[in-house]
Protein backbone atom coordinates (compact mmCIF):
# COMPACT_ATOMS: atom_id res chain seq x y z
CA UNK A 1 0.00 0.00 0.00
CA UNK A 2 3.05 2.43 0.48
CA UNK A 3 3.67 1.93 -2.90
CA UNK A 4 1.30 4.24 -4.57
CA UNK A 5 2.75 7.73 -5.73
CA UNK A 6 0.70 9.52 -7.79
CA UNK A 7 3.07 12.17 -8.98
CA UNK A 8 6.58 12.05 -10.86
CA UNK A 9 9.21 14.35 -12.42
CA UNK A 10 11.30 12.66 -15.06
CA UNK A 11 13.61 13.89 -17.43
CA UNK A 12 13.59 12.73 -20.87
CA UNK A 13 15.92 13.47 -24.48
CA UNK A 14 15.45 11.83 -27.73
CA UNK A 15 18.05 10.69 -29.29
CA UNK A 16 20.21 12.69 -31.44
CA UNK A 17 19.66 12.10 -35.23
CA UNK A 18 23.40 11.17 -36.79
CA UNK A 19 25.85 12.60 -39.00
CA UNK A 20 25.84 12.75 -42.51
CA UNK A 21 29.21 10.68 -44.25
CA UNK A 22 31.83 12.39 -47.27
CA UNK A 23 33.55 9.41 -48.74
CA UNK A 24 34.10 9.10 -52.56
CA UNK A 25 33.86 6.29 -54.45
CA UNK A 26 37.15 3.94 -54.38
CA UNK A 27 37.20 0.79 -57.03
CA UNK A 28 40.51 -0.23 -59.13
CA UNK A 29 40.81 1.65 -62.64
CA UNK A 30 38.33 4.01 -61.45
CA UNK A 31 40.28 7.49 -61.08
CA UNK A 32 37.93 9.52 -59.60
CA UNK A 33 34.65 7.98 -57.80
CA UNK A 34 31.98 10.31 -57.36
CA UNK A 35 30.94 11.03 -53.82
CA UNK A 36 28.89 7.98 -52.14
CA UNK A 37 28.56 9.25 -48.30
CA UNK A 38 25.32 8.09 -46.90
CA UNK A 39 23.01 9.62 -44.04
CA UNK A 40 22.54 9.37 -40.79
CA UNK A 41 20.17 7.66 -39.50
CA UNK A 42 16.92 9.13 -37.28
CA UNK A 43 17.57 9.20 -33.79
CA UNK A 44 14.49 6.97 -31.47
CA UNK A 45 11.83 9.16 -30.20
CA UNK A 46 10.14 8.64 -26.83
CA UNK A 47 6.69 7.16 -26.91
CA UNK A 48 4.25 7.09 -24.03
CA UNK A 49 1.24 4.07 -23.34
CA UNK A 50 -1.18 4.26 -21.32
CA UNK A 51 -1.77 0.85 -19.90
CA UNK A 52 -4.74 -0.28 -17.93
CA UNK A 53 -2.76 -2.46 -15.94
CA UNK A 54 -1.16 0.02 -14.32
CA UNK A 55 -2.60 2.21 -11.61
CA UNK A 56 0.57 4.27 -9.81
CA UNK A 57 3.63 6.17 -10.61
CA UNK A 58 5.64 4.25 -8.29
CA UNK A 59 8.07 2.78 -11.85
CA UNK A 60 9.08 6.80 -12.05
CA UNK A 61 10.20 7.35 -8.10
CA UNK A 62 12.76 4.66 -8.68
CA UNK A 63 13.85 5.03 -12.68
CA UNK A 64 13.59 9.33 -14.04
CA UNK A 65 16.03 9.03 -16.45
CA UNK A 66 15.24 8.13 -20.15
CA UNK A 67 17.17 8.27 -23.23
CA UNK A 68 16.13 7.21 -26.75
CA UNK A 69 18.85 5.89 -29.07
CA UNK A 70 21.24 8.11 -31.38
CA UNK A 71 20.94 7.85 -34.94
CA UNK A 72 23.60 6.09 -36.54
CA UNK A 73 26.40 7.46 -38.68
CA UNK A 74 26.13 7.33 -42.42
CA UNK A 75 29.25 5.25 -44.09
CA UNK A 76 30.19 5.32 -48.08
CA UNK A 77 28.77 3.12 -50.36
CA UNK A 78 25.18 5.49 -49.76
CA UNK A 79 24.79 3.54 -46.51
CA UNK A 80 22.26 5.14 -44.43
CA UNK A 81 23.12 4.99 -40.42
CA UNK A 82 21.16 3.09 -38.29
CA UNK A 83 18.07 4.27 -37.06
CA UNK A 84 18.08 5.00 -32.87
CA UNK A 85 15.52 3.40 -30.78
CA UNK A 86 12.66 4.54 -29.66
CA UNK A 87 11.41 4.13 -25.81
CA UNK A 88 8.52 3.00 -24.93
CA UNK A 89 7.00 4.36 -21.66
CA UNK A 90 4.32 2.83 -19.84
CA UNK A 91 2.17 5.23 -17.60
CA UNK A 92 -1.34 4.15 -15.95
CA UNK A 93 -4.38 5.63 -17.98
CA UNK A 94 -5.23 9.16 -16.43
CA UNK A 95 -1.48 10.26 -16.39
CA UNK A 96 -1.51 13.95 -17.47
CA UNK A 97 2.07 15.01 -18.66
CA UNK A 98 2.98 18.70 -18.52
CA UNK A 99 6.17 20.63 -19.34
CA UNK A 100 7.39 21.20 -16.18
CA UNK A 101 9.50 24.80 -17.45
CA UNK A 102 6.43 25.98 -18.87
CA UNK A 103 3.50 24.09 -16.95
CA UNK A 104 1.76 23.17 -19.89
CA UNK A 105 -0.21 20.34 -20.46
CA UNK A 106 1.78 18.31 -23.32
CA UNK A 107 -0.71 14.90 -23.15
CA UNK A 108 -3.14 13.95 -21.34
CA UNK A 109 -3.02 9.70 -21.74
CA UNK A 110 -6.45 9.71 -20.91
CA UNK A 111 -7.80 6.24 -22.40
CA UNK A 112 -5.93 2.65 -21.71
CA UNK A 113 -4.17 1.93 -25.08
CA UNK A 114 -3.75 5.18 -26.23
CA UNK A 115 -0.01 6.05 -27.68
CA UNK A 116 1.50 9.37 -28.07
CA UNK A 117 4.93 10.78 -29.43
CA UNK A 118 6.33 12.28 -26.70
CA UNK A 119 9.50 13.47 -28.28
CA UNK A 120 10.95 13.04 -31.74
CA UNK A 121 14.10 12.04 -32.30
CA UNK A 122 16.92 14.19 -34.29
CA UNK A 123 16.61 14.06 -38.14
CA UNK A 124 19.55 12.39 -39.88
CA UNK A 125 22.07 14.94 -41.52
CA UNK A 126 22.51 14.32 -45.31
CA UNK A 127 25.93 13.00 -46.49
CA UNK A 128 27.97 14.27 -49.04
CA UNK A 129 25.94 12.09 -51.76
CA UNK A 130 23.32 14.19 -51.62
CA UNK A 131 24.97 17.29 -52.58
CA UNK A 132 26.76 16.52 -55.39
CA UNK A 133 25.73 19.10 -58.30
CA UNK A 134 26.83 19.64 -61.87
CA UNK A 135 28.89 21.94 -60.92
CA UNK A 136 30.08 20.68 -57.55
CA UNK A 137 31.11 17.06 -58.40
CA UNK A 138 33.15 16.30 -55.29
CA UNK A 139 31.12 18.04 -52.14
CA UNK A 140 34.02 17.79 -49.63
CA UNK A 141 31.35 18.20 -46.73
CA UNK A 142 28.09 16.65 -45.23
CA UNK A 143 25.41 18.13 -42.73
CA UNK A 144 25.38 16.95 -38.95
CA UNK A 145 22.05 15.21 -37.40
CA UNK A 146 20.04 17.22 -35.70
CA UNK A 147 20.81 17.01 -31.65
CA UNK A 148 18.12 17.17 -29.26
CA UNK A 149 18.38 18.48 -25.51
CA UNK A 150 16.84 17.23 -22.13
CA UNK A 151 13.23 17.91 -20.96
CA UNK A 152 12.03 18.06 -18.12
CA UNK A 153 8.33 16.47 -17.57
CA UNK A 154 5.85 16.36 -14.24
CA UNK A 155 3.79 13.26 -14.41
CA UNK A 156 0.23 13.57 -12.52
CA UNK A 157 -2.22 11.02 -12.38
CA UNK A 158 -5.49 11.66 -12.08
CA UNK A 159 -8.17 8.81 -11.48
CA UNK A 160 -10.61 8.44 -14.65
CA UNK A 161 -13.68 7.15 -13.20
CA UNK A 162 -17.92 7.33 -13.09
CA UNK A 163 -18.69 7.96 -9.57
CA UNK A 164 -16.17 9.41 -6.53
CA UNK A 165 -16.82 8.17 -2.90
CA UNK A 166 -15.97 11.17 -0.45
CA UNK A 167 -16.93 11.47 3.70
CA UNK A 168 -15.28 11.39 6.89
CA UNK A 169 -13.32 9.06 7.55
CA UNK A 170 -15.14 5.72 9.23
CA UNK A 171 -18.49 6.98 7.19
CA UNK A 172 -18.39 3.18 5.26
CA UNK A 173 -16.82 4.55 1.98
CA UNK A 174 -15.01 1.22 1.65
CA UNK A 175 -17.40 -1.08 2.76
CA UNK A 176 -19.58 0.65 -0.23
CA UNK A 177 -17.30 0.26 -2.43
CA UNK A 178 -16.91 -3.79 -1.82
CA UNK A 179 -20.77 -3.80 -1.39
CA UNK A 180 -21.24 -2.56 -5.05
CA UNK A 181 -18.01 -3.79 -7.12
CA UNK A 182 -15.72 -6.97 -6.71
CA UNK A 183 -12.94 -4.60 -5.25
CA UNK A 184 -11.88 -5.90 -1.33
CA UNK A 185 -10.27 -2.99 0.11
CA UNK A 186 -9.23 -2.50 3.58
CA UNK A 187 -12.25 -1.73 5.70
CA UNK A 188 -11.57 -1.35 9.66
CA UNK A 189 -13.68 0.18 12.47
CA UNK A 190 -11.24 3.39 12.77
CA UNK A 191 -10.16 6.10 10.96
CA UNK A 192 -8.16 6.61 7.69
CA UNK A 193 -7.98 2.95 7.33
CA UNK A 194 -8.10 3.37 3.43
CA UNK A 195 -4.59 5.53 2.60
CA UNK A 196 -4.37 5.41 -1.19
CA UNK A 197 -7.20 5.67 -3.55
CA UNK A 198 -9.20 2.03 -4.59
CA UNK A 199 -11.08 1.27 -8.04
CA UNK A 200 -13.61 -0.62 -8.65
CA UNK A 201 -16.11 -1.71 -11.38
CA UNK A 202 -20.42 -1.61 -10.46
CA UNK A 203 -22.33 -3.37 -12.48
CA UNK A 204 -26.01 -3.01 -12.54
CA UNK A 205 -29.09 -4.49 -15.00
CA UNK A 206 -26.67 -4.15 -18.07
CA UNK A 207 -24.97 -1.04 -17.30
CA UNK A 208 -21.37 -0.82 -15.55
CA UNK A 209 -19.89 2.05 -14.25
CA UNK A 210 -16.10 2.82 -12.43
CA UNK A 211 -15.88 3.93 -8.58
CA UNK A 212 -13.16 5.24 -6.89
CA UNK A 213 -13.00 5.22 -3.07
CA UNK A 214 -10.18 8.07 -1.37
CA UNK A 215 -8.94 8.57 1.66
CA UNK A 216 -11.49 10.04 4.27
CA UNK A 217 -11.75 13.80 4.89
CA UNK A 218 -11.90 15.87 7.79
CA UNK A 219 -12.80 19.35 8.93
CA UNK A 220 -9.55 21.90 7.74
CA UNK A 221 -8.54 18.81 5.21
CA UNK A 222 -7.61 21.72 2.71
CA UNK A 223 -5.58 23.29 5.14
CA UNK A 224 -3.25 19.80 5.37
CA UNK A 225 -5.71 18.07 8.60
CA UNK A 226 -6.08 14.76 8.65
CA UNK A 227 -4.11 12.98 4.96
CA UNK A 228 -5.06 16.30 3.58
CA UNK A 229 -7.04 17.05 0.39
CA UNK A 230 -5.08 16.04 -2.41
CA UNK A 231 -6.46 12.57 -2.68
CA UNK A 232 -9.72 14.80 -4.00
CA UNK A 233 -7.43 14.76 -7.24
CA UNK A 234 -8.45 10.95 -7.80
CA UNK A 235 -12.24 11.89 -7.75
CA UNK A 236 -11.72 15.45 -9.98
CA UNK A 237 -12.16 13.31 -13.12
CA UNK A 238 -15.49 11.80 -12.51
CA UNK A 239 -19.44 12.51 -13.20
CA UNK A 240 -21.05 11.97 -9.84
CA UNK A 241 -19.91 12.36 -6.13
CA UNK A 242 -21.20 10.06 -3.83
CA UNK A 243 -21.20 12.09 0.13
CA UNK A 244 -20.99 8.86 2.24
CA UNK A 245 -22.47 10.27 5.65
CA UNK A 246 -22.73 8.21 8.73
CA UNK A 247 -26.25 8.45 9.35
CA UNK A 248 -25.94 6.54 13.04
CA UNK A 249 -24.20 9.76 14.52
CA UNK A 250 -21.67 7.53 16.38
CA UNK A 251 -19.22 8.77 18.96
CA UNK A 252 -21.39 12.79 19.72
CA UNK A 253 -20.95 12.62 16.24
CA UNK A 254 -23.88 15.10 13.90
CA UNK A 255 -24.74 13.85 10.15
CA UNK A 256 -25.91 17.04 9.22
CA UNK A 257 -22.80 18.95 10.55
CA UNK A 258 -20.85 16.14 8.65
CA UNK A 259 -22.01 16.76 5.61
CA UNK A 260 -21.63 20.67 5.83
CA UNK A 261 -17.91 20.25 6.60
CA UNK A 262 -17.31 18.31 3.96
CA UNK A 263 -19.28 20.53 1.66
CA UNK A 264 -17.11 23.10 2.39
CA UNK A 265 -13.53 21.37 1.82
CA UNK A 266 -14.98 20.22 -1.64
CA UNK A 267 -15.46 23.75 -2.39
CA UNK A 268 -12.16 24.94 -1.12
CA UNK A 269 -10.57 22.34 -3.71
CA UNK A 270 -12.02 23.93 -6.50
CA UNK A 271 -15.55 24.15 -7.03
CA UNK A 272 -16.23 20.19 -6.46
CA UNK A 273 -19.36 21.34 -4.70
CA UNK A 274 -20.75 21.75 -7.37
CA UNK A 275 -20.36 18.69 -9.16
CA UNK A 276 -23.57 16.55 -9.43
CA UNK A 277 -24.36 14.64 -5.71
CA UNK A 278 -26.31 12.08 -4.09
CA UNK A 279 -25.85 11.82 -0.10
CA UNK A 280 -26.06 8.90 1.07
CA UNK A 281 -27.60 8.16 4.46
CA UNK A 282 -25.24 5.18 6.01
CA UNK A 283 -25.58 2.59 8.42
CA UNK A 284 -28.85 2.62 8.35
CA UNK A 285 -29.13 -0.58 10.65
CA UNK A 286 -27.61 0.80 13.49
CA UNK A 287 -30.57 2.50 16.02
CA UNK A 288 -30.22 5.98 16.06
CA UNK A 289 -29.48 6.50 12.40
CA UNK A 290 -33.60 6.61 11.66
CA UNK A 291 -33.95 9.80 13.69
CA UNK A 292 -31.08 11.55 12.36
CA UNK A 293 -32.43 10.91 8.73
CA UNK A 294 -34.72 14.33 9.01
CA UNK A 295 -32.08 16.93 9.39
CA UNK A 296 -29.66 15.18 7.23
CA UNK A 297 -32.24 15.52 4.43
CA UNK A 298 -32.97 19.57 5.64
CA UNK A 299 -28.84 19.67 5.39
CA UNK A 300 -28.72 18.22 1.82
CA UNK A 301 -30.89 20.92 0.46
CA UNK A 302 -31.79 20.01 -3.41
CA UNK A 303 -29.84 16.56 -3.24
CA UNK A 304 -31.43 13.36 -3.16
CA UNK A 305 -30.26 11.48 0.09
CA UNK A 306 -30.81 7.68 0.21
CA UNK A 307 -31.00 5.82 2.98
CA UNK A 308 -28.86 2.80 3.05
CA UNK A 309 -26.38 -0.10 4.55
CA UNK A 310 -23.77 -1.52 3.53
CA UNK A 311 -23.53 -4.07 6.54
CA UNK A 312 -27.39 -5.00 5.31
CA UNK A 313 -27.84 -4.22 2.00
CA UNK A 314 -30.86 -2.52 2.34
CA UNK A 315 -31.20 1.03 -0.01
CA UNK A 316 -28.77 -0.05 -1.99
CA UNK A 317 -30.73 -1.58 -4.94
CA UNK A 318 -32.34 2.28 -5.29
CA UNK A 319 -28.57 3.92 -4.46
CA UNK A 320 -27.62 1.60 -8.36
CA UNK A 321 -30.53 2.43 -10.06
CA UNK A 322 -30.57 5.87 -9.25
CA UNK A 323 -26.78 6.09 -10.22
CA UNK A 324 -27.43 4.11 -13.58
CA UNK A 325 -30.44 6.92 -14.20
CA UNK A 326 -27.97 10.08 -13.13
CA UNK A 327 -24.97 8.87 -15.30
CA UNK A 328 -27.10 8.21 -18.52
CA UNK A 329 -27.93 12.18 -18.38
CA UNK A 330 -24.61 12.97 -17.80
CA UNK A 331 -22.21 14.09 -20.29
CA UNK A 332 -18.76 11.88 -20.39
CA UNK A 333 -15.92 13.55 -18.91
CA UNK A 334 -13.53 14.93 -21.64
CA UNK A 335 -9.40 14.90 -21.40
CA UNK A 336 -7.72 18.02 -20.87
CA UNK A 337 -7.04 20.01 -23.87
CA UNK A 338 -3.16 19.39 -25.07
CA UNK A 339 -1.18 22.40 -25.98
CA UNK A 340 -0.21 21.84 -29.78
CA UNK A 341 3.30 22.03 -30.95
CA UNK A 342 5.22 22.74 -27.86
CA UNK A 343 8.14 20.64 -27.89
CA UNK A 344 8.81 21.35 -32.20
CA UNK A 345 8.91 25.11 -32.67
CA UNK A 346 9.37 26.00 -28.66
CA UNK A 347 13.22 26.72 -28.49
CA UNK A 348 14.51 27.09 -25.13
CA UNK A 349 18.42 27.36 -24.38
CA UNK A 350 20.03 30.39 -26.70
CA UNK A 351 21.18 33.52 -25.93
CA UNK A 352 22.37 37.06 -28.14
CA UNK A 353 24.78 38.87 -27.86
CA UNK A 354 26.68 42.12 -29.51
CA UNK A 355 29.95 41.58 -30.59
CA UNK A 356 31.21 44.87 -31.70
CA UNK A 357 29.31 47.64 -33.74
CA UNK A 358 26.65 46.47 -36.22
CA UNK A 359 27.72 42.80 -35.71
CA UNK A 360 25.33 40.30 -33.56
CA UNK A 361 25.69 36.72 -32.37
CA UNK A 362 23.45 34.17 -31.13
CA UNK A 363 24.23 30.99 -29.81
CA UNK A 364 23.06 27.95 -27.57
CA UNK A 365 22.44 24.34 -28.11
CA UNK A 366 18.78 25.14 -29.38
CA UNK A 367 20.52 27.06 -32.28
CA UNK A 368 22.50 24.32 -33.04
CA UNK A 369 20.10 22.05 -33.76
CA UNK A 370 17.76 25.02 -35.54
CA UNK A 371 21.08 25.39 -37.79
CA UNK A 372 21.26 21.57 -38.47
CA UNK A 373 17.66 21.07 -39.14
CA UNK A 374 17.48 24.21 -41.84
CA UNK A 375 17.91 23.61 -45.42
CA UNK A 376 19.37 27.16 -46.89
CA UNK A 377 18.67 26.73 -50.51
CA UNK A 378 15.14 25.75 -49.91
CA UNK A 379 12.48 28.79 -49.97
CA UNK A 380 10.21 26.98 -47.62
CA UNK A 381 13.15 26.07 -44.78
CA UNK A 382 14.55 29.70 -45.10
CA UNK A 383 10.59 30.82 -43.70
CA UNK A 384 10.09 28.07 -41.30
CA UNK A 385 13.64 29.11 -40.10
CA UNK A 386 12.45 32.82 -39.88
CA UNK A 387 9.19 31.82 -38.27
CA UNK A 388 10.92 29.86 -35.30
CA UNK A 389 13.60 32.98 -35.04
CA UNK A 390 10.57 34.92 -34.24
CA UNK A 391 8.20 32.87 -32.20
CA UNK A 392 11.31 31.95 -29.87
CA UNK A 393 11.78 35.76 -29.32
CA UNK A 394 15.44 36.47 -31.04
CA UNK A 395 14.82 39.02 -33.55
CA UNK A 396 12.89 41.07 -30.36
CA UNK A 397 16.04 40.02 -28.49
CA UNK A 398 18.34 41.37 -30.95
CA UNK A 399 16.16 44.60 -31.66
CA UNK A 400 16.75 45.11 -27.45
CA UNK A 401 20.33 44.91 -27.94
CA UNK A 402 20.02 47.39 -31.09
CA UNK A 403 20.43 45.36 -33.74
CA UNK A 404 19.41 47.55 -37.09
CA UNK A 405 18.34 46.60 -40.67
CA UNK A 406 21.24 45.56 -42.49
CA UNK A 407 23.59 44.91 -39.45
CA UNK A 408 25.16 41.11 -39.39
CA UNK A 409 24.12 38.67 -37.18
CA UNK A 410 25.92 35.50 -36.74
CA UNK A 411 24.54 31.95 -35.95
CA UNK A 412 27.04 29.25 -35.82
CA UNK A 413 29.03 29.30 -39.01
CA UNK A 414 27.06 31.29 -41.15
CA UNK A 415 26.41 34.85 -40.84
CA UNK A 416 22.94 36.93 -42.14
CA UNK A 417 21.69 40.53 -42.74
CA UNK A 418 19.20 41.60 -39.68
CA UNK A 419 16.33 42.09 -41.34
CA UNK A 420 13.43 43.24 -38.67
N1 LIG B 1 -23.32 -1.18 11.24
C1 LIG B 1 -22.75 -0.78 10.14
N2 LIG B 1 -21.42 -0.63 10.08
C2 LIG B 1 -20.86 -0.21 8.92
C3 LIG B 1 -21.63 0.08 7.77
N3 LIG B 1 -20.80 0.50 6.80
C4 LIG B 1 -19.55 0.45 7.31
N4 LIG B 1 -19.58 0.03 8.60
C5 LIG B 1 -18.44 -0.12 9.52
O1 LIG B 1 -17.82 1.14 9.70
C6 LIG B 1 -16.41 1.00 9.83
C7 LIG B 1 -15.71 1.86 8.81
O2 LIG B 1 -15.99 1.38 7.50
P1 LIG B 1 -15.04 1.70 6.25
O3 LIG B 1 -15.75 1.18 5.04
O4 LIG B 1 -13.67 1.24 6.50
O5 LIG B 1 -15.13 3.28 6.29
P2 LIG B 1 -14.37 4.34 5.31
O6 LIG B 1 -15.33 5.44 5.08
O7 LIG B 1 -13.85 3.66 4.12
O8 LIG B 1 -13.22 4.83 6.27
P3 LIG B 1 -11.77 5.46 5.86
O9 LIG B 1 -11.15 4.53 4.89
O10 LIG B 1 -11.04 5.52 7.14
O11 LIG B 1 -12.05 6.80 5.30
C8 LIG B 1 -16.13 -0.48 9.65
O12 LIG B 1 -16.01 -1.09 10.93
C9 LIG B 1 -17.34 -1.00 8.93
O13 LIG B 1 -17.60 -2.37 9.19
C10 LIG B 1 -23.05 -0.09 7.87
O14 LIG B 1 -23.81 0.13 6.92
N5 LIG B 1 -23.54 -0.50 9.07
MG1 LIG C 1 -11.96 3.45 3.45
Amino acid sequence: MASFVDRATIRLKAGDGGNGCVSFHREKFVLNGGPDGGDGGKGGSIILVADHNLHTLMDFRYKTKYQAGNGGAGSSARCTGKDGEDIIIKVPAGTVVREKESGRVIADMFSPGQTRVLMTGGRGGFGNARFATPTRQAPNFAKPGVKTAWHEFILELRTIADVGLVGFPNAGKSSLLARITAARPKIADYPFTTLTPNLGIASHKGSSFAVADIPGLIENASAGAGLGFSFLRHVERTRLLLHVVDASGQEGREPAEDLRVIDGELSRYGQLDRRPQIVLANKMDLPRSAENLESLRQAAGERTVIPVSAATGEGIETLLDTVVGMLAQLPEIQPLAEEEGVLEEHLTGWEAEKVEDGVFRVFGVSMDSLLDAVNFSDYESMNWFHRTLRASGVIDRLRELGAQEGDTVRLGDTEFDFID
